[in-house]
């Protein structure tokens, strides 16, 4: 099949249709019938049939000012002409300490030293190494466990995957890293379901973290990540206090605590991170995505000062490098000027607080989904929400499936992990936005058996 862009260039789809091995795909099923994107404006998509599609997802949690962004274009073409790559090691260029600084100030009090990767993954497995090398730095080389948690997601490295706790994604890759183990997870549809934000029941499944403390010995454990909300396991929300029972017993115990807040930062809960919306202060913390608007890739990871400068007090002469760890385009000049111009629309715009403002409405919304047929769990949080579907009998995933398919037919575009419908709209959505994207999924799901 040849499908041309709208673009002038005319691309041949065809040609590359066979060659191109696609991430976490059905790819089968793509390529019977490819869904092609060749531009995007705002909140919306533009097709090759020339058909918008409102974006529902913020492309994959990351578009949080909407598509097309031209002061980020601007930026990146500028940064381009003047400066297009510097030496990540043993050199520095203007933007990449600007942009240091500007997360610094953003990020919750004591998080002030960043380290920049390229993505989600390379974040998680920085953040992991980071925690066992601080561990050793401070005198405490027995603490070699990472824990992690059942149904996590954080990202697709050896480390990430480790720690992750998405079956699918484990299963096949071998042993994956040794001393690892995971809490149980928090998601209960028996009490919770239907919950409005932070479910009331569940802070004590924090205690988990307890039973493992005692199997292992808290001596050597060296961190815990945990999602602040479980996103690519379909928007798991933690239950109220939850969290900041995990930083006690981490605290007790002399445990790193970690937030991959990937698809946290930036505003998705209505402030700059998850960590000011729960009040809970990691020790170390992903992100990624949002950082630039998700126009370039880029990852960083914030850590406590003293876990910086545990590092500088391995070596007295200065001179030797502290932390053997980086990679070729960690603070890429260009993800740098994509990334300040981002921050800048986000605090110009206001755009985290839109997000709040809109969030009781886009709850309400979602809610209004309870009652059609298969609908099994609503939950939300901030400006995301899951509308979860009872799977169909020995066909796990087709019911989400074909409402994926049907709502981009239909010229709305949603994700589907399982059997759940995730919603995470870009932070300058409006009311109407909301009302179309319910709209669709109301129709989409009635029609569904
Ligand atoms: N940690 C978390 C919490 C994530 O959500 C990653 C790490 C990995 O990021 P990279 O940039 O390496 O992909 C993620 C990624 C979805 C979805 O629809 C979520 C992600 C990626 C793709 C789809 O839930 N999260």
């Amino acid at each position: 099949m040849t499908r041309r862009s709208d673009g002038g260039a005319a691309a041949d789809i065809a040609a590359g249709l066979e060659c191109y091995w696609m991430p976490f795909t059905a790819s089968r099923q793509f390529k019977s019938a490819p869904r092609i994107l060749v531009g995007a404006q705002g909140m919306h998509y533009v097709r090759d049939d020339g058909a918008r599609v409102l974006d529902a997802t913020s492309g994959m949690w990351c578009v949080m000012a909407g598509h097309g962004r031209a002061e980020i274009a601007q930026a990146v073409g500028a940064q381009l002409a003047r400066l297009d790559y510097v030496p990540a090691f043993q050199m520095g260029h203007p933007g990449v300490f600007d942009l240091a600084a500007r997360l610094a100030s953003m990020l919750p009090e004591g998080l002030d030293r960043v380290f920049f990767t390229n993505s989600g993954s390379e974040s998680v497995d920085t953040a992991l190494k980071i925690a066992l090398a601080y561990q050793q730095a401070r005198g405490q080389a027995q603490r070699f466990r990472l824990i992690g948690r059942e149904r996590a997601y954080h990202g697709v490295g050896f480390g990430g995957l480790s720690v992750g706790g998405i079956a699918n994604n484990r299963r096949g890759f071998g042993p994956l890293l040794p001393g690892v183990d995971h809490l149980r997870h928090t998601h209960d549809p028996a009490r919770n379901a239907f919950s409005r934000g932070e479910p009331e029941w569940g802070a004590h499944l924090a205690d988990d973290l307890e039973r493992i403390v005692a199997l292992h010995g808290a001596s050597t454990i060296a961190a815990l990540i945990v999602e602040p909300f479980a996103g690519s396991a379909g928007v798991l929300v933690p239950p109220k206090g939850y969290l900041r029972r995990l930083r006690e017993i981490c605290d007790r115990h002399g445990i790193l605590l970690v937030f991959d807040e990937v698809i946290t930062a930036f505003g998705r809960l209505g402030t700059a991170f998850a960590a000011d919306y729960f009040g809970v202060t990691p020790d170390i913390m992903t992100m990624a995505k949002g950082i630039t608007n998700g126009s370039v890739p880029m990852g960083a990871v914030a850590v406590r000062r003293e876990i910086h400068d545990a590092f500088l007090a391995t070596d007295a002469s200065g001179t030797t490098i502290e932390f053997f760890h980086g990679y070729t385009y960690s603070g890429h000049p260009v993800a740098c000027a994509a990334a300040l111009a981002a921050l800048d629309i986000y605090r110009d715009e206001g755009l985290f607080e839109r997000a709040r403002a809109l969030a009781p409405y886009f709850e309400d919304a979602v809610h209004s989904l309870e009652g059609l047929p298969a609908v099994i769990d609503i939950r939300n949080i901030g400006l995301a929400a899951a509308v979860e579907l009872e799977p169909r009998k020995d066909r796990p995933f087709e019911r989400a499936f074909e409402a994926y398919l049907r709502c981009f037919e239909a010229g709305v575009l949603i994700r589907v992990t399982g059997d759940t419908i995730a919603l995470s709209p870009p932070l300058v959505a409006g009311r109407e936005h909301v009302d179309e994207i319910v709209d669709v999924l109301k129709k989409t799901l009635k029609n569904i058996n």
